[in-house]
């Protein structure tokens, strides 16, 4: 049997013939006591599939993080035993409110999930934060930073916290945050907090996962809309100017007049709601509780216009036309004889030999042989 410690690279509750498909095995566990917690016999026992359904319908943390294991694993023997887990836990699904949070980094979104996160269990909800970090395609999973930013919630035994996988493409760790979503609800959470750097596709990736997406700023000097893309802006709910605290409140509240008059002129993100800039402080707590208010009232306008149904639908089914997008790239790249044809297609547009047109229909023409 393997020696296995906690808070070593690979989590105890990696099965023993997990081999290196297995993405997690990458992920410097969050230092918790709960999670590092033996609690049970059945960590290294081979689980069936309705041993996984049961432990997440009961809250066991252990089989929970196994399942969420289970699902990110890359190794094609454990995908049908994935899917049958996620079959089952899906109709006890969905009854969660998903909040998404972008910002630059160091803007302050993991304090504010520290801080808003303890505010929420102390109301006596349950939180799941995930991360989405599209450099975790290319790197070790990095919510390294967080682990101390959230050292408090870390702890909290109504609190489950599970980095960005590691490893494939952007779209490989979205199927997997998506699914970890399903099970984290199925298990109970009520609240999915899920934090994304804002660079990039993935806030794109991030908004299509959420019910509320909020956009985390800091106030800087010169010009406040400088830098910031309009584009992350009509994605949001709510923006929070954080770090409205010390010298820096007078900053913040003029960067949220800037920003109201800004969001003025936008299209609303959420058909029904007009997303509005806040200040706050996550490391005082200062405006948490009315940033919480703000979502609620949130949630509560856009059940009420059936909207919240509607964008949960048409994000499933985006979902499974983004996945078979996502299959075909994959297949046509990761095909030889495309391979093949791809470098002689750039030789052959670099002498002006082949029309751009023409190249792609033979490419097409040689994956669909
Ligand atoms: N003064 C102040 N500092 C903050 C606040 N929120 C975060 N910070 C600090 O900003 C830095 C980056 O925070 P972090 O949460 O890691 O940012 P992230 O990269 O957006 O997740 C850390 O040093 C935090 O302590 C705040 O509300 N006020
Ligand atoms: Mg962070």
């Amino acid at each position: 049997m393997k020696k296995q410690k906690p808070n070593t690279y690979k989590p105890d509750w990696t099965p023993e013939n997990a081999g290196e498909a297995f993405a997690v095995k990458v992920v410097k566990g969050v230092e918790s006591k709960v999670e590092t917690k033996k609690e049970n016999d059945t960590k290294r026992k081979h689980l069936s599939i309705d041993e996984y359904v049961k432990g997440v319908l009961e809250f066991d943390r252990n089989i929970l993080a196994r399942a969420i294991t289970l699902i990110e694993s890359n190794n094609p023997t454990h995908h049908d035993t994935a899917q049958e887990v996620l079959k089952k836990l899906l109709p006890h699904s969905g009854k969660s409110l998903r909040i998404g949070i972008t910002g630059v980094p160091g803007a302050g979104k993991s304090t504010l999930i520290e801080s808003l996160g303890m505010y929420l269990i102390e109301q006596g909800h349950k939180v799941a934060v995930l991360t989405v970090d599209p450099s975790s395609t290319v790197t070790k999973g990095s919510i390294l930073g967080d682990k101390t930013r959230m050292e408090n919630l870390s702890k909290e035994k109504n609190c489950f916290i599970r980095p960005s996988p590691s490893g494939g493409t952007l779209g490989g760790v979205t199927r997997k945050s998506r699914e970890t979503i399903t099970v984290c609800e199925a298990a109970g959470f009520d609240i999915i907090l899920i934090e994304t750097v804002g660079v990039g596709q993935s806030e794109v990736t991030v908004r299509s996962m959420v019910d509320f997406f909020l956009l985390v700023l800091i106030a800087g000097g010169g010009d406040e809309l400088q830098g910031i893309k309009r584009g992350i802006m009509e994605l949001t709910d709510a923006i929070l100017i954080n770090k409205a605290d010390g010298d820096n409140e007078k900053k913040a509240n003029i960067a949220r007049s800037d920003y109201n008059n800004a969001l003025h002129y936008l299209q609303p993100a959420t058909k029904g709601w007009t997303a509005q800039a806040f200040t706050g402080s996550a490391l005082t707590g200062k405006g948490i509780p009315e940033l919480w208010e703000v979502i609620k009232k949130f949630e509560k306008t856009i059940k009420k216009s059936g909207m919240f149904e509607q964008r949960r639908k048409d994000q499933s089914i985006e979902w499974v036309f983004r996945m078979v997008e996502d299959t075909l790239k994959d297949e046509f790249y990761n095909n030889e004889k495309i391979q093949k044809a791809i470098k002689t297609m750039r030789e052959e547009i670099a002498k002006d030999k082949i029309t751009p047109t023409l190249a792609a229909e033979k490419l097409l023409g040689i994956f669909r042989l």
